[in-house]
């Protein structure tokens, strides 16, 4: 049993003063050192000092682990010239991303603080590597395929990779469903998909870049060209409002949405779905900026991931959070950044809807500690100090064990 405290605690909402957290596997209690000091004299007693804050570890909700080589391969800048450099490399950077690769990829994260993640992973290369990794894994099988002669192989090829990932099942490794796009999956692929679902978590990229607006309302565009030469395809295979029809009675994480109009919005929000914002992913690919501050009139909710190293430089969030206040310049610089620390904790783990994200008894004791260099004199400016000065976490705890 252990007693930590620090100079302040961000339980997930807000900045509290004066208190400690008792936690074994899960935490036990919160209230002042004093009294869990008093109550439990046998806990070790860890006391972080000033300039310290103890939080709820952060959850990366989107990560692609298999293009982890990438540096310089991959083209940024626009969309389509992206995706043509992702298929003229892929293969290349797949295979050169083995064991080693992923690890320093999980080992950044928890570096940085990162105590559970969402991988996709089109094969399952990385599932061993996850299964390995100290965090809470959420393991997105990804499909994806809009031939229709090849939707009962693609079908047989994602059912394996489930079902393998649904025997590695336990408290920190969480089997979950990806379906790449409303433009790359067939919509019987889809139907199959769901059918299959048993209550896991599903995500899927949304109406990310102007092309894809394009192909899905007109069928033009740059993916009109890409489609016909690839695919032999000649029209989008839904709309955007049909794949979101199938979504429906899911509650599901939608990547990047930057490109959703008012009614897909409306849809979102009626669905209870989720948005995952990837502000450096969006600004890399040509994607432009999610409007976050209308986003904040609406009832959806949103989170924040990295996405891969194929379209960032980092998998960190506390560099994905810089960027976010960098970009949203019109919104209230306190008040965002105070709401990117709900984001990446309490609001991620309720979208996932795990046991952890707030510093609460019951929940699994995922709890980081971040050191300023000195304390801001007021509190209003400690999530916007704390987010501008922090890039690696102090310490780490993952289900009460110490990993940093
Ligand atoms: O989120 C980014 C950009 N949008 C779509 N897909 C990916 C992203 N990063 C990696 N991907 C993967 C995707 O999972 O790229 C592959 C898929 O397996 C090829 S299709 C763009
Ligand atoms: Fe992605």
């Amino acid at each position: 049993m252990k007693i930590i405290t620090a100079e302040w605690l961000f339980d997930g909402e807000k900045f509290l003063k004066n208190k400690a957290v008792l936690f074994e596997e899960k935490i036990l209690a919160v209230d002042t050192p004093d009294t869990l000091k008093k109550r439990y004299s046998n806990a070790e007693f860890i006391d972080m000092g000033q300039n310290s804050t103890i939080m709820p570890g952060f959850i990366n909700p989107h990560v692609h682990l298999e293009f982890g080589a990438n540096k310089t391969h991959l083209s940024y800048g626009n969309f389509m010239t992206w995706l043509n450099s992702v298929i003229q490399k892929r293969d290349e950077l797949i295979e050169s991303c083995k064991a080693g690769c992923y690890k320093r990829e999980i080992d950044e994260m928890l570096a940085s603080g990162i105590t559970t993640f969402g991988a996709v992973s089109s094969y399952g290369k990385e599932l061993r590597a996850c299964l390995a990794a100290p965090q809470r894994v959420i393991f997105f099988n990804e499909a994806i395929g809009s031939q229709p002669a090849a939707v009962d192989a693609l079908y047989a090829d994602f059912l394996q990779r489930l079902n393998q990932s649904r025997e590695a099942a336990n408290d920190k490794f969480i089997p979950a469903i990806a379906i790449h796009s409303p433009y790359s999956v067939h919509p019987i692929l889809i139907k199959k998909i769901l059918q299959n679902i048993e209550n896991e978590p599903l995500s899927a990229h949304f109406m990310e870049s102007p092309v894809e607006k394009e192909w899905l309302e007109k069928a033009d565009g740059p993916f009109k060209e890409f489609f016909e030469n690839f695919l032999n395809q000649t029209k989008p295979l839904t709309t955007a409002k049909e794949f979101l029809k199938h979504l429906d009675g899911y509650k599901a994480l939608l990547t990047h949405a930057v490109w959703a109009d008012k009614d897909e919005l409306n849809l979102i929000a009626d669905a209870g779905h989720t948005i995952i914002h990837c502000p450096r992913s969006n600004r890399l690919l040509g994607c432009g900026r999610l409007r976050l501050e209308k986003l904040n009139s609406t009832k959806i909710s949103w989170l924040l991931g990295t996405d891969g190293l194929s379209s960032n430089t980092s998998l960190n969030l506390w560099d994905e959070m810089r960027s976010a206040l960098m970009m949203h310049y019109e919104m209230d610089l306190e008040s965002l950044a105070l709401d990117l620390l709900k984001v990446v904790t309490s609001k991620a783990a309720n979208a996932l809807n795990l046991p952890i994200g707030e510093i609460k008894e019951g929940n699994w004791a995922d709890i980081i500690i971040v050191t300023l260099p000195d304390i801001p004199e007021s509190s209003e400016q400690l999530p916007l100090q704390l987010i501008l000065h922090t890039t690696n976490v102090k310490q780490l705890y993952i289900s009460g064990e110490k990993y940093a």
